[in-house]
Parts: structure tokens; C-alpha cells; sequence
């Protein structure tokens, strides 16, 4: 039976791709009723013909590349659609379209057919369009992707009417949700056509560990296409491309002597990111080649009742939690942000990330496997706090994601704890049915990697934090509570840990602590939204990490990596400040401090 493996798609000598990337025509449908798009059904023509459209660039979010305060803040379904060629020697191939993410409800067609039905954001999704393809001629390709939130999307989110007349102009709504991000949309991800052999490799799952200085590498290879007899060729590839292993079967366990485990940078400087390749070949029965190669590492994870132990050796996480997120793309990938987001992550010292709060681009996943940084993967659970979030379909559809997300990013050594939510109502009696449904079958998907979610509620009224591997919470004494008082935070920072870990005795890590500070704001004695408080409220809640540190924390997580957009509102000042860096990726004076900090964590380490 062939389930869609989400292998990325890479270029072999039996695979092409190309690239849809660039601009794509668009139209937002502002119609009173959102639907007249589908309604008079603009994809069985070119969306130009339909109407005007304006050029918009993919990958991005369509919110902040116009001067169009409607199209920022616009809710409903925005089309966009392009040209392409299909090469007429694709016919006897499979030829795949891949979106490696759209927000968040997309329809795909090809020359007006329809191809494929995706719900969820921060995904890939990918469908064989060969019924549809005109090959060797033009064809055109239209996406409708509807960013509407309802309570059972992830994240849920509910529109309400405001039907006032007095008050509001007709057709007036606003989108509401309990998630303190800009609810970006559009396609935020790379497009791509890619092609395999009729008969194909179709998924690869990787798990290792090590005795001594032998890497066993457990692989299984799924295939697809007609045909049932394959001749499978597996050899794993070290650093330099030498051959250290082979085995020709589907799936088997592959030997490496004197293996290089795979650290994260902070706690190894030779292999640090060590990745090996698995070069699977599939011939069939045809004869036809199909290559495809998976990178993994050889690493285990393992947590006590107070530690994480990545290869058997304690891990602390001193990290960020992200957002993706910047000017004019918002959450459109963009290699100079990622590779400069990276530098900054290695020049403070960040060893983990949290992909707060939805999973990040696989190019950004790509670049932890390489670089030894380690994530906490987290799926889009974000804001599930009303009632209305926690029944049966929410639920459905939760496990979908998390099933999607683990096949995604399964081989993937910087991966070291999936993350179900962030601050759901964990102190609601229905999350606990829920969560425990989540965690549960997250770890049958994946029983090499620890569980959790991200808690803000409390040791003593938590029903679902039980259920975790690892406890995270977050935590703003000094910000939201007691606002300005740096001197309460070590009294109540201390007592809430020694709280939960007395209530569940697992190793815990706090995911979140900050406060807003407008870059270039200034006073002595430090005032909230300076620099200087930052500076202050860090130091306050660092003495305290240094104490439990050496008992049960397993981690320190500052909110937030960068400056990001929210919502407007009367808390955020053009959005979310507590970020070490500006939104522009520079240094506030708190990045100072927290890279002295971490270096000198790793210089203990080394
Ligand atoms: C939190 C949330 C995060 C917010 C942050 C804040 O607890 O997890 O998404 O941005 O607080 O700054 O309020």
C-alpha cells in the first residue's frame, strides 16, 4: 500500500526538478461574500482573464509587499496562478508538483483540473499531476489558498461580524485568535515540479544508535509505482563521500565501524553536525534507476528524570525560541535571512531552537542537521485555549498534522523533542483526554524521540504536562506579573521550579521568559520597554538558571530570538519586542549578555 512519503525533493541523476518559484499573477477575492472566485470559478481560466491581478512574488506572504492596507490585513481566498512547461520527455516519467507550504486552506489546479486539497499551513503537500500535463506544450497552474482560521484549523481562530450599523461599515469582521503572531498568508514556500522513474523510491525512515564505536543504522525504503519486484541498493556514504556500509534490501540494519556521531556544536568541535548519506538505488523490474539520498546522523536521545542525554552525555539547551518572520516577506522563505539568522543563532551561542510556534522550512531544518544545532520541532497547536478547540475534529485533524509533521522531518538528527502546542488550556479538564491522545500517538509515530508541549499554567493545576517526557513552560515574573519588579522574580522563578519538578519529576526546561524593549530606549535605573531592563530582567532570571542548572533544568530558553509582527494592539508596538535582536537581525544590548552567557556555557562543555 503506498502512503505519500514526503521525501524533499532532491536532484538525482534519475530525478529533475523545476523551480515555479518567482512572480506569480495574483488577485485577493474582496468580494462581500469571499466566494465569488470559486463561485464564478476563476481557475478554469487565466486569472487575468478573470479580473485585474498585480504581480506577486512566491515565496512569500502577500500581507506586506503592496501599499494595500486591505490586502494586509485581508481574510478569505487570495489566487494566484502561472505559466509553465511541460518537457515532452517528461511523458514517461512521474512527474510530481510539490508546495512545500501555503496558509492555509489551498486548492491546487493544473489547466483548470483540479490536482489536489491541503489544509494546514507550514506543511508540504504534493500530488502526481501527469493526468493533467500537456506535455510539450504551455500549461498553467492555479493555487487558491484561504488563510480563514475556524476553531478546529491549527492554529483555530474564528471569525466574528460585527453587524452594528452604527458602528461598523457593512460586511465588517475581524479574525480572532489567541496567538500573538501576525497571521501571515500566501504561499510561503517554494514551488516546484520535480520528476522520479514510474517506479520510485517513495519513503525513507532512518533511525540509529551507537555500542562503542559501532553506528547501527536501522533503514526501510518505501516504493510506489506499478510492479511489485525492485532490486534495492543501499550504501551509506560518509563525510567524503567513501562507502562505509551497503545492503540490498528494503530495509535492514547497516553496520558503520568507528562511527562519527552526530553533536550538536556546543558539545563536540570536530563533528559537530556530522552527517552521513544514505544513497538508496531502486531498479525495477523494467530496469529503470530511481536515486535518492537521505541525510541522517548517528546520535541517540535519552531522558532521565532530571537530564536530556544526547549520545549518553548530558544536554543543556541555552537557546531561543524563533519566529519566521521579517520586513516586507513575512513568512516567505528567504535564503539571506536564513543563513544570516544562522550566523546570528552561532554568534550568541545558541545550541537549541524552538520552531515556535509551527514548523520551520525544511531549508531551515536543513541548516540545524548541518550546522549541530538542536530544535524542538512544534507543530501549529498554537492558541488552543476555547472548548471549541478540543472536540473531536480539532482532534482528528490535530493527529493529521503531527503525522505529516513526523514523516517530514522524522531522519533528522537536530530533532530532539517534538512539541504537540504551545499554551494550550492545559489547565482545562477536556485537555487532558486530548493531550494525552496526542502525545500518545505522536510517540507511536516516533518512539526515538521524547514528547512534549509547551505549558503556561500551573504545577498544581496542569492536567496534561503528566504526559510529557520533559516539562516546558513559560514563564514573564517581572513582565506580566509584578510588571518592573526585578526583585520578585528570583523568589517566585525559584519556587515554581522547585514546584514542578517536586509534582512530576522530569527534567524541565523553561521555553519562554522575556520582556519588550524598544531598541534604543534608554534609563538608568532601567524602566520597562529599555534596554537596559532587558539587560537587567535577564541577569535576575540567569542567577537562578545557574542554581538549578545543576539539578534538574535541563534548559534556558530566551522569547525571543527577533523582533516580530503581531497583531495591532495596545501591548505591541508594531509588534512583539522582546527580541534580542531587532527584526532587522541586529544586536540589542541584551544579545550582548546572553552571548557572554551561552559562550561561556560552551567553553565549560568543550
Ligand atoms: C507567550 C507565547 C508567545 C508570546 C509571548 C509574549 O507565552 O507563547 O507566543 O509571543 O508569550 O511575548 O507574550
Amino acid at each position: 500500500s503506498v502512503t505519500n512519503g514526503m521525501l524533499y525533493p532532491r536532484e538525482s541523476e534519475s530525478r529533475q526538478i523545476q523551480e515555479l518559484d518567482g512572480m506569480w499573477n495574483f488577485r485577493a477575492d474582496t468580494s462581500p461574500s469571499r466566494n465569488v472566485g470559486m463561485a464564478e470559478k476563476w481557475f478554469e481560466k487565466q486569472l487575468a482573464k478573470t479580473g485585474p491581478v498585480i504581480p506577486m512574488p512566491v515565496p512569500s506572504s502577500f500581507n506586506d509587499i503592496t501599499t494595500d492596507r486591505k490586502l494586509q490585513h485581508f481574510v478569505g481566498w487570495a489566487w494566484y496562478d502561472r505559466e509553465f512547461y511541460a518537457a515532452s520527455d517528461w511523458e514517461n516519467k512521474r512527474v510530481v508538483l510539490r508546495i512545500d507550504s501555503a496558509h492555509y486552506n489551498t486548492i491546487v489546479w493544473v489547466n483548470g483540473q483540479h490536482v489536489m486539497h491541503h489544509e494546514g499551513g507550514h506543511l508540504p503537500f504534493e500530488e502526481m499531476v501527469n493526468p493533467y500535463l500537456k506535455f510539450g506544450q504551455a500549461n498553467w497552474v492555479t493555487v487558491a489558498v484561504n488563510n480563514t482560521l475556524t476553531p478546529h484549523t491549527l492554529p483555530p481562530g474564528s471569525i466574528e461580524y460585527m453587524t452594528d450599523k452604527n458602528k461598523y461599515p457593512p460586511g465588517y469582521f475581524v479574525q480572532n485568535f489567541e496567538f500573538d503572531f501576525f497571521n501571515y498568508a500566501g504561499i510561503h514556500r517554494r514551488v516546484r515540479l520535480y520528476t522520479t522513474p514510474k517506479v520510485y523510491i517513495n519513503d525513507i525512515t532512518i533511525t540509529s544508535r551507537f555500542e562503542g564505536s559501532t553506528g547501527y543504522v536501522q533503514y526501510d525504503v518505501k516504493f510506489g509505482g506499478l510492479g511489485n519486484k525492485t532490486y534495492p541498493f543501499v550504501e551509506i556514504l560518509d563525510r567524503n563521500g567513501d562507502t562505509v556500509a551497503k545492503g540490498v534490501s528494503l530495509s535492514g540494519t547497516l553496520h558503520i565501524p568507528s562511527v562519527t556521531p552526530w553533536w550538536p556544536y556546543s558539545m563536540s568541535k570536530d563533528s559537530a553536525g556530522y552527517l552521513y548519506t544514505l544513497k538508496v538505488t531502486l531498479k525495477s523490474e523494467s530496469g529503470s534507476h530511481d536515486v535518492y539520498r537521505q541525510q541522517f546522523g548517528v546520535r541517540t536521545i535519552n531522558v532521565t528524570d532530571s537530564q536530556i542525554l544526547i549520545n549518553n552525555k548530558p544536554f543543556y539547551c541555552h537557546g531561543a525560541a524563533k519566529h519566521e518572520d521579517s520586513d516586507i516577506r513575512g513568512k516567505g522563505l528567504d535564503f539571506p535571512l536564513i543563513a544570516r539568522d544562522f550566523a546570528m543563532l552561532k554568534w550568541l551561542g545558541v545550541n537549541c531552537f524552538r520552531t515556535s510556534h509551527y514548523p520551520y522550512a525544511e531549508e531551515i531544518m536543513d541548516q540545524a542537521d548541518a550546522q549541530g544545532i538542536a530544535v524542538i520541532d512544534e507543530s501549529p497547536g498554537v492558541g488552543i485555549r476555547s472548548n471549541a478547540n478540543f472536540g473531536n475534529k480539532s482532534l482528528e485533524h490535530h493527529l493529521a498534522v503531527m503525522k505529516e509533521l513526523v514523516g517530514r522531518d522524522k531522519n533528522r538528527p537536530s530533532v530532539i523533542l517534538w512539541s504537540v502546542a504551545n499554551e494550550p488550556a492545559s489547565n482545562k479538564p477536556m485537555a487532558q483526554h486530548y493531550f494525552k491522545t496526542v502525545i500518545s500517538y505522536t510517540k507511536s509515530l516516533d518512539p526515538s524521540r521524547p514528547v512534549t508541549f509547551v505549558s503556561d499554567a500551573e504545577y498544581d493545576n496542569d492536567v496534561a504536562a503528566q504526559y510529557t517526557d520533559v516539562l516546558c513552560i513559560n514563564r514573564y515574573y517581572g513582565w506580566y506579573q509584578d510588571t518592573g519588579h526585578l526583585e520578585t522574580i528570583p523568589y517566585q522563578l525559584t519556587y515554581d521550579l522547585e514546584q514542578w519538578y517536586k509534582t512530576f519529576k522530569k527534567p524541565l526546561i523553561i521555553t519562554e521568559y522575556g520582556a519588550d524593549t524598544v531598541p534604543g530606549l534608554h534609563t538608568m535605573p532601567s524602566y520597562v520597554f529599555t534596554e537596559d531592563y532587558q539587560v537587567d530582567f535577564m541577569r535576575q532570571y540567569h542567577a537562578v538558571f545557574d542554581v538549578f542548572r545543576k539539578k534538574y533544568l535541563a534548559g534556558e530558553m530566551v522569547w525571543n530570538f527577533a523582533d516580530f509582527m503581531t497583531v495591532q494592539n495596545v501591548k505591541r508596538v508594531v509588534g512583539n519586542k522582546k527580541g534580542v535582536l531587532t527584526r532587522q537581525r541586529q544586536p540589542k544590548a541584551a544579545a550582548h549578555v546572553l552571548r557572554h552567557r551561552y559562550w561561556s556555557l560552551i567553553n565549560e562543555t568543550h
